[in-house]
């Protein structure tokens, strides 16, 4: 891929609308539209202006009414020369766009490429470009809002500083094996310790904010489960406020997975109705029934409902341990409108399907409200959950090399690998940046 060239694509989504817009990047951006668009004779490339313009066929035929905008250098989304064409959205017409920049010398731009050249040239930084991608798969108003800071830039901001302090750390050990013979002191085991631990600690806090960035990215996956007729898929409506799951007293009516996606604080939540869990039935109900322990698995949470009218079976607690092996889950008492039989299990939520008790406290805890109370600077990506991750064991090992006394040499060659998951995210640091740190923090000049 050639990063001087200029590269042409129709930036909106395949189909007919209203309006189609065609977009060219690089060097030869304005010289390219000038070729394919005629404008008015006196026109003029002004930077950030819209114009009107038409565009023609090699027989100067007029094909379409377009508007031109050009964004100057470095002053657009990919920082290089980019001109806009907003042509009317019919299909023929944006491919003829498309092919008559290409005649004039544009080159097909590849998927993701315009968002790649803002971060080639430097206008973003990986997350940044990262986020941009969310941004535009996200569903929800609030995924898109936690998108945009990313595409602010909220990511690195709360790295910058914790890798600022490894970055002084890794100088002052540097500092003390090249300059040793000079008046650097070599820095102590316990000092080293100081500096450790909150660069440590910070970084954990960061990582655990990704429990719920997965969320705000991913959505979450939740399976009803339960015995027959307890109301599950009474309460799977409930949660979705809609009448989509058939409601019967007869046990065994659902027997098919039932799936809906609907939004709880603007995290799409995939609702999984399943077929309630009894022993031998028909082969029907059987395959149901296995579908409803797979959607278990694969759920991120299993909401395991009981039933509160009735006496609490073997069944009912068999679930809920399995539930509890397979990891997060919520015990919901159903049918609280009714006279409770049910002895005490370990810890519930009463709820009722049918006159809505409840429900909102379910939601909160599918959803744990203000669980990060800012918007932004956690973590959403898994990519930078897992270098995080790496950063901090080489952390753990750069720890247990202070304790145990190693030269530091030794300690900053788990340094820099700590140094190199952030470098990942970040972007890279050269042997400049610790130079520079060397020498302004200690005084080595004399
Ligand atoms: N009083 C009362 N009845 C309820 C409640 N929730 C469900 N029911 C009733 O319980 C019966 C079974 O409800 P369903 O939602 O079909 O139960 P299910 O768990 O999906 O049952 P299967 O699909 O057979 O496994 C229906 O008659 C519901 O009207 C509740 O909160 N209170
Ligand atoms: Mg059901």
């Amino acid at each position: 891929m050639q990063v001087r060239d200029t590269i042409v694509a129709v930036s909106t989504p395949p189909g007919r609308s209203g309006l189609g817009v065609v977009r060219l990047s690089g060097a030869d951006s304005c010289r390219i539209a000038a070729m394919i668009l005629r404008f008015r004779p006196d026109h003029e490339w002004k930077p950030w202006t819209a114009t009107l313009a038409e565009l023609i066929d090699p027989n100067s035929n007029v094909v379409d009414q377009v508007v031109a905008t050009y964004y100057a250098a470095p002053r657009s989304y990919t920082a290089e020369d980019l001109v806009e064409i907003s042509c009317h959205g019919a299909p023929v017409v944006l491919r003829f766009c498309v092919e008559r920049a290409c005649a004039a010398g544009a080159r097909l731009a590849e998927p993701g490429e315009f968002t790649l050249r803002a971060f080639l040239n430097g206008r973003i930084d990986l997350p940044q470009a990262e986020a941009v991608r969310d941004l535009i798969d996200a569903t929800t108003l609030y995924q898109a809002r936690v998108a945009a800071q990313q595409v602010e830039g909220s990511v690195s901001r709360r790295l910058r500083p914790i890798k600022e302090q490894l970055l002084e750390l890794i100088a002052l050990l540097e500092a003390g094996i090249d300059f040793a013979e000079d008046d650097i002191s070599v820095a102590s085991a316990d000092d080293i310790l100081g500096r450790l631990n909150p660069i440590a600690g910070a970084l954990q806090a960061l990582l655990s904010t990704f429990d719920y960035g997965k969320m705000v990215h991913s959505g979450v996956t939740l399976a009803i489960v339960g015995r027959p007729n307890v109301g599950k898929s009474s309460l799977f409506n409930r949660l979705l406020e809609q009448d989509r799951a058939i409601v019967t007293d007869i046990p065994g009516t659902t027997r098919d997975l039932v799936s809906e996606v609907a939004a709880i604080d603007g995290i799409p939540i995939r609702f999984v109705d399943t077929a309630g869990i009894r022993p031998g039935q028909d082969l029907v109900e059987t395959l149901g029934i296995e579908r409803s322990y797979q959607a278990m698995a694969d759920a991120d949470v299993t909401l395991v409902v009981i039933d509160l009218s009735q006496r609490i079976q073997p069944d009912d607690m068999a679930l809920i341990d399995r539930a509890k092996r397979q990891g997060r889950h919520i015990v919901v008492g159903n049918k609280s409108d009714l006279p409770r039989v049910a002895e005490i299990v370990e810890e519930f939520l009463p709820v009722s399907a049918v006159t809505g008790e409840g429900i909102s406290p379910l939601r909160e805890k599918i959803v744990p409200a203000g669980a990060h109370e800012q918007d932004s600077g956690f973590i959403t990506s898994i990519r930078h959950e897992q270098l995080l991750r790496e950063t901090l064991d080489a952390l753990d090992h750069s720890r247990a090399a202070a304790e145990a006394g190693l030269p530091h040499e030794m300690l900053l060659l788990d340094l820099y690998a700590a140094l190199r998951p952030l470098d990942a995210i970040t972007g890279a640091t050269t042997a400049d940046d610790i130079l520079n740190r060397i020498f302004s923090t200690f005084c080595i000049g004399k």
